[in-house]
């Protein structure tokens, strides 16, 4: 069910348990800001999500609450898995959905990174 992005943040989300390691996930990446492994249900040869480490919401609460060096690092974490994967020269999408309208499942920021194949137009 979306979510209500503008909610307080609940520390018993599905992300903040594999980002405490209480379920598994399958980890690409993981530095001081920012951990990405690979989403449960892929709709793209590459379909990575990338999270802040911290208590972030949205997009929306992110931009708003975190620091200047966690929205870099978190940044620089997502064009590095990106690269990381080769989707640089062949291209890719990133996705963040943001609340009830766009069908944000999970009340924790996470950014879709796609790759893999021809993605096709946006529809939205
Ligand atoms: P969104 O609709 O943007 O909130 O996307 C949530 C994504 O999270 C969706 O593509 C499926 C993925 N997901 C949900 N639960 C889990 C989980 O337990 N593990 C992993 N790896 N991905 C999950």
């Amino acid at each position: 069910m979306p979510i209500d992005a503008t909610l307080p943040y609940d520390d018993q989300n599905v992300f903040a348990k594999i980002l405490r390691g209480e379920i598994p996930s399958k980890r690409v990446y993981e530095d001081d800001h920012a951990v990405a492994f690979h989403d449960i249900a892929p709709v793209a040869p590459v379909h990575i999500l990338v999270i802040p480490r911290g208590p972030y919401v949205s997009w929306d609460d992110f931009s708003a609450r975190a620091s200047d060096a966690e929205i870099a690092g978190f940044v620089r974490a997502i064009g590095h898995v990106a690269r990381e994967h080769g989707l640089v020269a062949p291209g890719y999408r990133l996705l963040a959905n943001i609340g009830g309208d766009a069908g944000q499942e999970v009340p924790h920021l996470h950014v879709h990174l796609f790759g893999g194949r021809p993605l096709g137009p946006m529809l939205a």
